[in-house]
């Protein structure tokens, strides 16, 4: 055993109170994806995506990481093969947590892009509506964040590490939503041992080898030992 892969969502952080998407109360109970994970909802209503964002933004730079952050950190640095840590979540608390080098699919809170140029930067805690790009000048700025009828970010460097992966493991995540959610099939397809951590068994736990149910402060740095 010696590559291990790490999917992360929405779920590794619920203990850290950022709220999750699709359980009770979750945030697609408060708003609809459409109007602000979408760009036709940014094109539509920016002053509510940016605001959707911003609370968000600050909210996660309040946050701190939990248990379950903490112990993939220690995998990361005392297993003696590669760990590498895919995670949907856009708050930074796998590297408030100690991580590194983790792959952000989803993009980051802390990022702006420019819609326009497609240059980054780092986004102030509040962004505006039309503030302008460093580079283009141009007032396309948009939160640097992966919106449905997107590509996410890095998947030809996913896909090579699920390819050489021998564990593969999804943290915390409901596996409603693609590309992520068909990483367990190509890593068991790779012959990689696949195990499921959640609260409880998600949709697609009929694809993993084993599961762990329960919550992610608990069961990861279980897992992890
Ligand atoms: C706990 C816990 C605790 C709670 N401990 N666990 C039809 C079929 C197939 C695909 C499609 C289709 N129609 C459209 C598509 C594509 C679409 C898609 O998947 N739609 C589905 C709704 C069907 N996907 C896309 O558009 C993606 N792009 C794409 O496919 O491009 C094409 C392409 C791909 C690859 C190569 C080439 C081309 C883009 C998807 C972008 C998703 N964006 C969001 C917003 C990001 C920014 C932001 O954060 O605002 O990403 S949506 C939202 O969902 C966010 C999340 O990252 C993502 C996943 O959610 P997650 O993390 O799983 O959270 P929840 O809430 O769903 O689940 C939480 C889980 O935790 C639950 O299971 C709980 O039980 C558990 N839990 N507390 C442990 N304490």
């Amino acid at each position: 055993m010696k590559n291990i892969v790490i999917l992360t969502g929405a779920g590794i952080s619920a203990e850290s109170g950022m709220g999750t998407f699709r359980d009770e109360g979750g945030l697609w109970t408060q708003y609809a994806l459409e109007d602000v994970a979408t760009p036709e909802g940014f094109a539509r209503n920016p002053a509510l995506v940016q605001e959707f964002y911003n609370i968000r933004r600050v909210k996660a730079a309040a946050a701190r990481p939990n248990e379950a952050h903490e112990a993939l950190a220690r995998l990361q640095r005392e297993w003696p093969g590669r760990v590498d840590i895919v995670t949907q979540n856009v708050d930074g608390l796998h590297e408030a947590g100690g991580a590194r080098d983790v792959i952000h699919m989803h993009g980051e809170l802390a990022g702006a892009l420019c819609a326009a140029c497609g240059h980054r930067w780092e986004a102030p805690a509040e962004m505006a509506v039309g503030e302008p790009c460093p580079a283009c000048k141009g007032p396309h700025a948009r939160p640097d964040v992966v919106w449905f009828g997107e590509i996410p970010y890095h998947m030809d460097r996913i896909s090579d590490l699920l390819d050489a992966a021998d564990l593969f493991a999804a943290i915390g995540t409901s596996g409603q939503v693609y590309p992520a959610a068909a990483f367990v099939h190509q890593a068991a397809a790779a012959g990689a041992h696949t195990v499921e951590l959640n609260l409880e068994p998600s949709e697609l736990a009929s694809g993993f080898d084993e599961l762990r149910s329960g919550p992610a402060s608990r069961v990861v740095p279980d897992w992890v030992g």
